[in-house]
């Protein structure tokens, strides 16, 4: 065990500085008194008792505390709330204005609902167990219930290999291992993303997924904790999972989810955390970004370049390289200097073309140095504390700095954050953008510990680091001829910096390259318990503020650290992977977590990696998975090689047949985030998702649905032109050829898939409304025409839905079109509300895997107008009833094919 301790002298401080976790023998902990219940109140569906100490107290990690409160609600038919606090004081709890949370109470009787809670008085433990099966989902039998000041520790049995999935962020495994696994939540600036490490962000809840149902747990809890799955404590395999927790309260949430529909504990979890934002539809377009963009100069010409090599680029980025000694909201006057970022910003904009920029949190620490953001900062006293009261120096990219404190009633007023935004990103003279990206909000700091003098390791580390590429003269010609085209009364811990137990947190000691746990926010909070709220409350301020600039319009922020919660503000990106076969493999599981479970669905990796460099077929590959990312960027780190997609031919090629597949499918990507956003339909979904009793399919995260219609399944293997995939039993089709192919519940491997090309199939059972070829902008692509693909399953049905609005609006004004489609008995139907003009046409209608030319097809209008015979083909070799139709989508219309 890491012995650590604080000697009572200035700044001599000393540090865990192995990253090894407090181990204890199981059995010790188990030897723990635990509690019993006392003063039982059941009124109808809440349940109340005291939990008292039940013997000696073990004080593993502190003192035991004596009483509990035990509070459970069963708060509707399918979530109970459990909540054990100290009964005699109060402890931090995450704040409702970070997550906001239902309360409701069952109104019904609590028999009625899906899961029952029960417990045993002594000593004290609780099971959760499905109502219908008696099934025991959670259960804390054998395993005392520890609460000490800095220590909680809950475990439950879990069946033998159990498949859980979830407690990220993380870069392992979707299926988490139940071999000796920690999974250890503490926001940590994560280069190269290692696996079995803490990552950037926190989200606390797993899906637990068996053949008899799917269901959910969550500990609404910001404290760090290590989170441990394990099937190595008995002889017989069985799993256990437990929670070690530094603070806070024990505050669970379970879902019931379902026995055959593993989307309902996803949609029972949004019901906790929000439903995602909804994002502008230009945000589903391709997005270039690298850091090391030496001056306006290289922003200009990669733009120009994507339009020549005519890949459709709608966004570019650019990172910290604009800003001025790297100090947020300032740009470089000789590299990046404002009327040049002007000229690009006007160019992309008249090209119906977006820019985004990074905003770090910290902020230059510069007395009377004329920094407006800093002068302005300090005088609304808006930075993080130190326990002394003096303003807390960090070590970021501009060197020394301050952070803001988000929780300070001057930035959640708006009074600071958003007008820094509304200063420096304003249409008017200054950086008009349409989306943000902020950074380094884990919050992360290069300061050492123990940190001492700040000053001196900034020029250690050369912070700001000095340019290194000449200066770009000032009137260089861009785009040649292209631009013609509260809580102070909490309990006093004793230690918030080297709490007795240790988390296994790759960075070493809690404050290591952070901030100081000690730190202090504006309403008496501490780091120590605030630390993984830091990124999603930077979120929820940066859109803020950007909804300010633009009242009314949607807007793109993509953070890196994200808590519970985040997803209903902002999008993510899964850090600094590296260009490797492994990592471009890992981020489906990566992707799958944010989307799949947290709620965070507008997420992907570094297309073709960030660190080191990267190859041709790799990036080619990786353009081709993520045109299957919610969120689509190719990013790159300083010092690696270029890796643009027009760079080599195959990847421009790649690109140009990707973009062209992801346009054509964007009305289905954005109905399936309209969807998201109503009640946390999951955005991307592993295949047990859907073939729930297929157990062949638990450990599959190499594959993967994009909405409820699309299997992807990208070649995984260095080089390879081959995939070996699995297909449950049904009926799927090639997206390209159309083709139907029969799945068998059995492998399948394709051959020649070449660079360009990457193995999608439509599930059978979809209807999918297409535009009818890919563009240049998202702009032209609303004005292109849709046809529909009918993909029927082998009983021969098929529905789905198309969702349009303005594509940017908060509250769309404009009107929307909801549209329904169901084929049966080779009748399409298209039905629904149309009240947002689309304004094109539907070209044609396919329906797939037709044995038989149709002798005739007609085109009705629900009216019973018949608009004439459909003019149609057949090919009898893919099987497909090829309809030209030509007629506007405005309204509802049905097609007969006539045997
Ligand atoms: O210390 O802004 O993850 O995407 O390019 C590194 C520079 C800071 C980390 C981000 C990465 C970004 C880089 N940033």
């Amino acid at each position: 065990m890491v012995r650590v301790r604080i000697i009572p002298f200035l700044c001599a401080i000393t540090f865990a500085s192995s990253t090894s976790a407090t181990w204890i023998e199981p059995s010790i902990l188990d030897a723990c008194p635990g509690y019993n219940l006392t003063n039982a109140v059941s009124q109808g569906a809440t349940f109340t008792a005291n939990l008292v100490l039940a013997g000696i107290a073990c004080n593993v990690f502190g003192t035991d505390l004596e009483i509990l409160n035990l509070t459970v609600t069963y708060q509707s038919e399918n979530r109970i709330h459990v909540k054990i606090t100290d009964a005699n004081s109060s402890r931090y709890e995450v704040p409702q204005s970070v997550l906001p949370r239902p309360n409701g109470t069952l109104e019904s009787s609590t028999r009625s609902a899906a899961i029952q809670f029960n417990y045993t008085t002594s000593p004290f433990s609780f099971m959760i167990y499905r109502t219908s099966t008696n099934e025991t989902l959670f259960t804390t039998a054998s395993h005392p219930l520890i609460f000490e000041p800095q220590y909680l520790r809950v475990k439950t049995a879990l069946p033998r290999n159990a498949n859980i999935y979830g407690l990220g962020e993380h870069s392992d495994s979707f299926r988490l291992s139940t071999f000796n696994t920690t999974r250890t939540l503490w926001s940590r600036d994560a280069y190269e993303i290692p696996t079995g490490t803490n990552l950037y962000g926190n989200h606390p809840i797993y899906f637990d997924h068996r053949t008899t149902g799917t269901h959910g747990v969550f500990l609404l809890n910001s404290n760090g904790m290590d989170i441990k799955i394990n099937d190595t404590e008995s002889t017989d395999g069985n799993v256990t999972l437990e929670y070690n927790v530094l603070g806070g309260v024990l505050d669970f949430y379970f879902l019931a989810g379902s026995e055959d529909n593993p989307l309902e504990v996803s949609k029972q979890y949004a019901e906790i955390v929000g439903t995602p934002a909804e994002v502008p539809y230009w945000s589903f377009g391709l997005h270039q970004c690298r850091f090391g963009y030496t001056s306006y100069v290289d922003v200009a010409e990669v733009i120009t370049n994507y339009s020549e090599a005519s890949i459709p680029l709608e966004t570019m980025w650019t990172d910290i390289d604009y800003m001025d000694r790297r100090r947020i909201f300032t740009v470089d006057p000789t590299y990046f200097p404002l009327d040049r970022m002007r000229e690009i910003i006007d160019c992309l904009h008249a090209h119906d073309q977006k820019y985004i920029l990074m905003t770090d949190p910290a902020v230059a620490y510069a007395p009377g140095e004329g920094y407006g953001t800093y002068d302005r900062g300090t005088a609304l006293d808006v930075w993080l504390k130190m326990p002394n009261g003096s303003a807390e120096l960090a070590l970021v990219w501009p060197g020394v700095t301050n952070y803001p404190d988000w929780f300070h009633p001057s930035i959640q007023d708006y009074s600071f954050w958003t007008n820094e935004f509304r200063l420096f990103y304003n249409s008017t003279d200054g950086i008009d953008i349409d989306g943000a990206w902020i950074d380094m909000n884990e919050p992360s700091n290069f300061c050492v510990l123990p940190c001492t003098d700040p000053f001196q390791q900034a020029q250690e580390m050369d912070l700001p680091p000095p340019r290194t590429a000449p200066a770009p003269d000032p009137d260089t010609p861009i785009f040649g001829n292209w631009s013609s085209n509260s809580s102070s009364s909490l309990t006093k811990r004793d230690d918030l910096l080297n709490p007795p137990y240790t988390i296994q947190n790759a960075a070493g000691n809690l404050s290591a390259l952070t901030s100081w746990t000690n730190a202090t926010h504006a309403n008496g909070l501490v780091e120590y318990d605030t630390h993984n709220l830091y990124g999603t409350m930077m979120s929820v301020a940066t859109r803020a503020a950007m909804l300010a600039r633009r009242p009314g319009l949607r807007t793109l922020v993509i953070t890196r650290s994200t808590f519970a919660g985040a997803g209903a503000h902002v999008g993510k990106w899964l850090g600094d992977n590296f260009s490797s076969w492994e990592e471009y493999r890992l981020s489906i599981a990566g992707m799958l977590g944010m989307a799949g479970i947290y709620q965070v669905p507008m997420v992907g990796s570094d297309i073709c990696g960030y660190a080191e460099n990267t190859t041709s077929t790799l990036c080619a590959r990786w353009a081709m998975l993520g045109g299957f990312y919610p969120f689509m960027r190719n990013h790159n780190a300083d010092t690696s090689i270029s890796q643009e997609f027009y760079r080599w031919p195959v990847t421009a090629q790649a690109a140009k047949n990707i973009l062209d597949i992801r346009y054509r499918l964007m009305d289905y990507f954005y109905t399936t985030f309209h969807q998201a956003s109503l009640d946390g339909s999951p955005v991307l979904r592993a295949l047990w998702y859907k073939y729930p009793k297929d157990t062949s399919t638990y450990s599959i995260d190499l594959q993967f649905l994009f909405g409820p219609s699309i299997l992807v399944s990208p070649v995984t293997d260095e080089n390879s032109t081959s995939a070996t995939i699995y297909l449950p039993n049904d009926t799927f089709y090639d997206f390209l050829t159309l083709e139907p192919v029969t799945g068998a519940s059995s492998n399948v491997t394709l051959t020649d898939v070449d660079f360009t090309e990457i193995p999608v199939h439509i599930i059978g059972g979809s209807i999918l409304p297409l535009r009818v070829n890919g563009t240049m902008t998202t702009t032209d692509l609303r004005q292109t025409d849709f046809e529909i693909v009918v993909a029927p399953s082998k009983g021969g049905n098929a529905s789905g839905q198309l969702y349009v609005d303005d594509g940017v609006s908060l509250d769309q004004m404009n009107g929307t079109t909801a549209i329904t489609f169901e084929y049966q008995n080779g009748i399409l139907t298209v039905n629904g509300t149309f009240g947002y003009d689309v304004g094109v046409n539907v070209a044609g209608v396919k329906i797939l895997g037709v044995d038989q030319s149709p002798r005739n097809v007609s085109v009705v209008y629900q009216s019973g107008q018949v608009v004439g015979n459909g003019t149609f083909e057949y090919d009898k070799v893919m099987k497909v009833v090829d309809v030209s139709l030509g007629i506007p989508f405005d309204g509802a219309f049905e097609v007969h094919l006539q045997e």
